[in-house]
Parts: structure tokens; C-alpha cells; sequence
């Protein structure tokens, strides 16, 4: 098989050109291609070695698939080495995303030229790794320890000129970077440049006490994670040891984040991430519609951050409400939200006055008559929905998609409203539909497959991680919530405090605990659900009466200062109120509850496995493909930690027959109603079988 990597000499510059689609990861191949490369280079005319790869990116990092087989040599610390041993400059000349081992390679390079719309960066740590070739020791010698630290722990890429201004990237060219990079080897040998070794590079001294107080900012922002932690150990070894000996603390930390569990928590979000992305069975050629004119029906919480997403990808968007004064509502909502992303540095005033002109408010519907693609976001009412789907049915353009952003509501009954059910699709944002990443794509009885396809597409474009759904009451995510909802208002109708509730699942991982969620999106949302649910749907009393009771106390949640918890007006701060401790008890003792202590472990076991008996149960039903799909909608959905894994990964950790014997003692405790153990969970636990591999039984 020919290597990825071919040398050639141009004009007396040794070119080495990297080409292994689609990322021209750092796999063997790519690395001996290197390493023989420098080599030949190290014996032939050449005056100076140009590094430059094909496609759409510059390395984009050690090839993650390798992970977890056994190292073959040369070994990416040794490759960069080699390269910085180089007895001629090494030009590094970079495209797309130079991103891990990939600017590890840069950083052993002499010099580093860059076209303007290039990214460098060290994610390693979204993969609960660390920069492993060299990239924690060379990166502070190159950019100093303060912009080393942030770059490292954040994992967040930075662009060509900030790279520059940084002191990362040397030059950045314009033109085609082959020919520029050539020129300015040229250039360097004609001025006999000399190597410089960033590992020669002094690391500047810091504050006494500046590691120890990153250290806690850190604590705070990567809770429970190892990885962040390594890096400012191995930071802290650039500044106090010689470079050789900080390599190998370098490489100590680095097998240990590998060989954890939260790296493989990690690694499989980030290919679960990819995978979703992909609808079996549907031919990958299948033909994509145009889209780039939007309706948005409703300007409400979620009609107005979907009015953006689709605006800041450079679509022209109408946003249609019911009169003048709800529209005027909805167009202040988008105007703070831009002075916000202006505020926080996400775009310039100029992209945000940009995108903002691409958003036209109306309350017509003849304004939706050439739309590609409308989504409904009116109030969660089915009725309502479908006399909204029969309007469009009536105005729009043959072939224009229709979507609904509903939380629970049919999808088949609202598509049944309209004459072109194969145009009708669920397009399930999450709040705030502006910056949550998961999009739950539910696909309906008779949705067409150019339909699903297009979206699965758009969603990209709107930079939000598709998830396929199928049609059931609440999708994959709500679905599950509800049971890990009602598990939360049990374990504290039962005896457990919310702010004990709540502190034992974000000790444990999650972004925010459970009550205070139900008071972020608002206690009146549940409330308005349970209403239009017969006594009998809305199932066990224990597990709402307290929120309803609040709700009737006009204790909406944070919208109102008060639900679970009170809020400050000022910081939004929770605190814990005896008056709502005080009406537990109250409702408690009205439904006969005996209360009594409940310790962190059963209600971390009780929230979590009630969400993966349900999941389990969604899997079976082919409510989602695979279980990948339902760790990347908690996860990107629902503040699930991603060094966790997801719901699926995580009870694979814990082992299935291990899950399995919890649900079932909580089964004898709490009854069948709420913990019959899920049939596939049963079959699986008993046939020894890990979720992981049921999935890949299911595509041989
Ligand atoms: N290894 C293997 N496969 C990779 C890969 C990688 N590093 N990066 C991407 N792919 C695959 C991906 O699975 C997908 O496959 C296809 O490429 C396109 O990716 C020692 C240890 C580069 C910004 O963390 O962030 O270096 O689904 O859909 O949206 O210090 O991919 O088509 O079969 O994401 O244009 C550090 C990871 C590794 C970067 C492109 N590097 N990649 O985004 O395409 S650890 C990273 C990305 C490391 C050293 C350490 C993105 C991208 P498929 P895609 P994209
Ligand atoms: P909201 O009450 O904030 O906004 C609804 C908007 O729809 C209001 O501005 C209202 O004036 C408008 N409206 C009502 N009837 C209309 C009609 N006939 N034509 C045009 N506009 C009309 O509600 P929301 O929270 O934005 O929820 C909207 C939908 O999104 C619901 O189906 C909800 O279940 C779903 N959803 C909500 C969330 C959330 O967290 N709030 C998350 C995901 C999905």
C-alpha cells in the first residue's frame, strides 16, 4: 500500500506532503511516512524541509481509532523529536486545523507559516487526555505559561492571528499556501536562518502561587475531571525541570488519562457524536432540498433562538407571530441575545448587525409562501399545531419542509393535519435554542427520506450535533427525563432534602441537579403538561404533587424568583427555603408518606438507572439507532458529564447484571410500576452482554 506521505525535492526545499483523508490524523503509516521523510531529507541537497498536507486540514491530531491498540513505533514524542532534530529548518505550512499531535508536529517544526482562516489547538483534554508528544512542554517555551494553561485545559483552538500575536505561528500567508510556505523556505535558507528548537526556549517565570490558584479556577470550571489537572502538573514540570525530564512526567500523566475510564467516556462521545450523525438505511447519496429561505411560526423562549440559528448560518429568516406586540416581544428577545453574544466576544457588533438583518419579523403567513423550510415553535397545544400545519399546508410551496419544534406533542397526528405528510418532521431544539448543541431530529410515519436527509444535513450547518428520533410521547431525551424527573420529586417526597437531590447528582457529575432544572425551565411547562394528561397518565401522585402545589403557590421556578428554591435577584444564587420544606412534609403526610433518610448513592442509583431502564427500553423499541445516540442527546441535551459517557456508556461501565439486580431490588421496594426492569436489559444482563455490543450486533 502506497504511504500517505511523499517527499519530493522543489527548488532544493525537501517537500514532505501528509495526505490520509479525511483528517490526515497521525496514523503508523503517517507517522514512518514522516520519519523516513525527515530522514532522507537529513541525507540529501536540501536546503530547508517544508511540512504541508493535502485536503481540508493539516494534521488533525494522533488518529484517535488507534487508541487502545498496542503503540507501534516511531512513537509520535520520538517522530517530533526527530523532526526538531532536523540538521536543516523544518517549516511547518498550515491549513484547516493544525489541532493535537498535529501542532505537536508543528511545535517541533523550526518555523510556522499559517493561511489566515487556519486553527491551531490542543483538545486533547475533550478526549480526557493531554498533549502526550511533547505539546505541554514546548507549548509554554513557545506562547509563555498563562496562554500555554488556558490553550491546554479549555482545548479550544485558536485562530491564525491571535496564533501569531500568541507567538505560535511565525507568518501567516496569503494565496496558495504550497508556493508561499516554498517561498519563504526559500527565503530562510537564501538568509541562512538557523533551527530553533522551541524545546531550547526558556520557559518565563511566573508569580510564586500562580499554579495553585489556577488550580482551583479549575477545580471549579472541570469539576471531578483528571485530565486538567495533568496538564498543570506537566506545565509546572516545564518550569522547574529540563526539557527531557519533563517529557517523561509529560508521558507519566498521559498513560494514566489514557488508560482512564473518563478518557473512554470521552472518546466514545466523540465518535458516539459522529455516528449519530448517520441514519441507517438511508443511501448516503440521497438527494439533499435547498434550503436557505425560513419561516419560524412563534417568537417565544425557543422560536426566537431558532430564528438565530438559522440567521447566523446565513439563511434569510421570517418570524411570524400572532400580532404586532408578541412579534415586537420576540425581536427584543433576538436583540439581547446578540448584545449578549457581542458582550461575552462570541461575534463582532458588525456579524451580529449582520445576522439580525437577515431576520424579518411578520404576522402574514403569505410571507412563508416561498419558504424552503418552516418550524413551528406555538404554544404546546397538539389543536393548536395542527391548525398551524393546516395554514402552511395551505400557503406554502411544494417541497418546502414543514417542522415542528414540539417537546411531546405527535408528530404523526400534526403531519395528518396537512395533505403532504412526507414533507412534515420534528425539529426538537433544546432551551436556549441559540447555543444548546443537541437537535433531536424525529422522523414520522410517512417523513421522506430527502426530508430526514436535508435535516440531518442543516443541522450541521446550524452547528448543532443531530440526533434521530422516532415518534413516541417526549422522543428519546423527554422521554427518559421523565423518568429520572420522577425518581428526583419520590427520593424528596420520600425524605431526601432538593438541595440533597440536587448535590448528590452534581457531586456526581451532572451540570445541574434535577429540581433546579425544573426551576430553570419552568415549574408551569410540567404543570401545563399534567393538565392536559387523564388521572391515570399522569401516573403516581408522589411524583408531582409537590411541583404542583408550588405552581398553585405562583412558585413558577427562577422566572419567578421562587420554585424548589429561592432565587437572588441579583445572582440568581439558589437557596434552600424552609417554606417549601415545610409543604413536602405538608404533602407528604397528605399522601400517607412515611419519610425517612435517603443517603447520595440511592438517589444517584435511583435518577440513573430509572433514565437507562427507559433508554434501554427506547433502544428495543428502534426509538434511536443505537445507544450512542441516546448518550450524545444527554450529554449535549441535558448536562449529562461527557466524562461519564452518557446514560448507555455508563451502565456499561457499571457492568448490565450489575444495573440490573439495582433495578430489580428497587422493583421489590418500589413496585413494578415505576421499576419493571426493561426486557433487553434482561436478555442482555443474562446473556453477559454489554450494551456496546448489542448495538454492533444490531448492523452486521
Ligand atoms: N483520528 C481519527 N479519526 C478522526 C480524527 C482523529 N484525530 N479526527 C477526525 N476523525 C474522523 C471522524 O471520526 C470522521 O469520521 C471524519 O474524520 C471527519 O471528522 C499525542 C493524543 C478535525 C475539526 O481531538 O475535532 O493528538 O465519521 O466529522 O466536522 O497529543 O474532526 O466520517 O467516519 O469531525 O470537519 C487530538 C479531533 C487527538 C481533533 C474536523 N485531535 N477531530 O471536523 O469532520 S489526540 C482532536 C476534530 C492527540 C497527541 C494526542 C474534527 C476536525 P467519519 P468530522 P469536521
Ligand atoms: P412560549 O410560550 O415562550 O412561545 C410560544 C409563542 O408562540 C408565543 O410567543 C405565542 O405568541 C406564539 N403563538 C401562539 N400561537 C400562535 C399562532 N397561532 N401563530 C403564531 N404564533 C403563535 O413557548 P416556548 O417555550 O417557546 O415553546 C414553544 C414550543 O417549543 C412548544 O411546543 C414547546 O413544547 C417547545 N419546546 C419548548 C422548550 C422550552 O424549554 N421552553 C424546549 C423545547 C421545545
Amino acid at each position: 500500500m502506497a504511504s500517505p506521505v511523499s517527499y519530493e525535492r522543489v527548488d532544493g526545499i525537501g517537500v514532505i506532503t501528509v495526505d490520509n483523508p479525511p483528517v490526515n490524523a497521525l496514523s503508523h503509516a503517517v507517522r514512518q511516512g514522516l520519519h523516513d521523510a525527515i530522514q532522507a531529507a537529513q541525507q540529501d541537497a536540501s536546503e530547508a524541509v517544508l511540512i504541508v498536507c493535502a485536503g481540508r486540514t493539516f494534521i488533525a491530531g494522533a488518529d484517535i481509532t488507534e487508541f487502545g491498540k498496542p503503540p507501534r513505533e516511531p512513537h509520535l514524542p520520538d517522530l517530533c523529536n526527530t523532526v526538531e532534530a532536523s540538521s536543516k529548518p523544518v517549516v511547518a505550512a498550515i491549513h484547516g486545523t493544525a489541532l493535537g499531535g498535529g501542532l505537536e508536529v508543528a511545535m517541533a517544526c523550526h518555523y510556522r507559516c499559517a493561511l489566515p482562516g487556519a486553527r491551531v489547538g490542543l483538545p486533547e483534554v475533550k478526549l480526557g487526555l493531554l498533549p502526550g508528544a511533547g505539546g505541554t512542554q514546548r507549548l509554554p517555551r513557545l506562547v509563555g505559561v498563562s496562554a500555554a494553561l488556558d490553550m491546554m485545559t479549555s482545548g479550544n483552538p485558536v485562530g491564525a492571528a491571535e496564533a501569531a500575536n500568541l507567538g505560535l505561528i511565525d507568518k501567516v500567508v496569503d494565496g496558495e499556501l504550497r508556493e508561499a510556505a516554498l517561498a519563504w523556505c526559500r527565503a530562510l535558507a537564501a538568509d541562512g536562518a538557523a533551527r530553533r528548537a522551541s524545546s531550547e526556549l526558556p520557559v518565563e517565570s511566573i508569580p510564586e502561587g500562580a499554579l495553585a490558584a489556577y488550580r482551583d479556577t479549575l477545580v471549579k470550571r472541570t469539576r471531578g475531571q483528571i485530565a486538567p489537572q495533568n496538564i498543570v502538573d506537566c506545565v509546572e514540570a516545564s518550569l522547574t525541570r529540563p526539557f527531557a525530564e519533563g517529557l517523561a512526567i509529560e508521558r507519566e500523566k498521559f498513560i494514566e488519562c489514557m488508560q482512564s475510564p473518563q478518557s473512554a467516556a470521552l472518546r466514545h462521545v466523540f465518535f458516539a457524536e459522529r455516528e449519530a450523525a448517520k441514519v441507517r438505511g438511508l443511501p448516503k447519496d440521497t438527494p439533499l432540498r435547498e434550503v436557505t429561505r425560513v419561516g419560524v411560526i412563534g417568537a417565544g423562549t425557543m422560536g426566537s433562538g431558532i430564528a438565530m440559528n438559522f440567521a447566523n448560518a446565513g439563511m434569510q429568516v421570517a418570524l411570524l407571530e400572532v400580532d404586532d406586540e408578541a412579534l415586537a416581544r420576540g425581536l427584543g428577545i433576538i436583540d439581547r441575545n446578540y448584545e449578549g453574544g457581542v458582550r461575552r466576544g462570541k461575534l463582532t457588533a458588525e456579524q451580529a448587525l449582520e445576522c439580525r438583518g437577515r431576520i424579518a419579523g411578520t404576522t402574514d403567513y403569505d410571507s412563508l409562501a416561498d419558504a424552503d423550510l418552516v418550524v413551528e415553535a406555538v404554544f404546546e397545544d397538539l389543536e393548536l399545531k395542527q391548525a398551524v400545519f393546516r395554514k402552511l399546508d395551505a400557503v406554502c410551496r411544494q417541497g418546502a419542509i414543514l417542522a415542528t419544534n414540539t417537546s411531546y406533542q405527535d408528530v404523526d397526528e400534526i403531519a395528518a393535519a396537512t395533505k403532504r405528510p412526507h414533507d412534515v418532521i420534528g425539529l426538537h431544539f433544546f432551551s436556549p435554542a441559540h447555543i444548546m448543541k443537541l437537535l433531536e431530529v424525529v422522523r414520522g410515519e410517512k417523513t421522506a427520506d430527502d426530508v430526514l436527509a436535508t435535516c440531518m444535513a442543516i443541522a450541521k450547518g446550524i452547528r448543532k450535533t443531530p440526533v434521530m428520533s422516532g415518534v413516541c410521547y417526549g422522543f428519546i431525551g423527554n422521554r427518559m427525563l421523565g423518568h429520572y424527573g420522577r425518581e428526583a420529586q419520590l427520593c424528596v417526597i420520600e425524605g431526601a432534602t432538593p438541595e440533597q437531590v440536587d448535590t448528590a447528582m452534581e457531586e456526581w457529575g451532572m451540570a445541574m441537579g434535577p429540581l433546579a432544572v425544573f426551576d430553570l425551565a419552568g415549574l408551569d411547562v410540567g404543570y401545563k403538561a399534567r393538565q392536559g394528561l387523564t388521572e391515570s397518565e399522569r401516573g403516581d401522585p408522589r411524583a408531582f404533587r409537590v411541583a404542583d402545589a408550588l405552581v398553585e403557590m405562583s412558585r413558577l421556578g427562577q422566572k419567578t424568583g421562587a420554585g424548589f428554591y429561592r432565587y437572588d435577584p441579583e445572582t440568581r444564587r439558589r437557596s434552600s427555603d424552609p417554606e417549601v420544606q415545610a409543604l413536602i412534609e405538608r404533602e407528604a403526610a397528605a399522601l400517607g408518606v412515611e419519610r425517612r433518610a435517603i443517603d447520595a448513592q440511592e438517589i444517584i442509583d435511583r435518577l440513573l438507572f430509572a433514565l437507562v431502564n427507559e433508554g434501554i427500553n427506547i433502544l428495543d423499541e428502534g426509538i434511536a439507532q443505537r445507544p450512542g445516540d441516546i448518550d450524545v442527546v444527554y450529554v449535549y441535551g441535558y448536562g449529562f458529564p461527557a466524562w461519564r459517557g452518557g446514560p448507555m456508556h455508563h451502565a456499561d461501565a457499571v457492568g448490565l447484571s450489575q444495573v440490573l439486580a439495582r433495578v430489580r431490588e428497587f422493583e421489590q421496594r418500589f413496585g413494578p410500576g415505576n421499576w419493571t426492569p426493561a426486557p433487553l436489559l434482561e436478555r442482555l444482563a443474562e446473556a453477559g452482554q454489554s450494551l456496546a455490543n448489542w448495538a454492533k450486533s444490531q448492523v452486521n
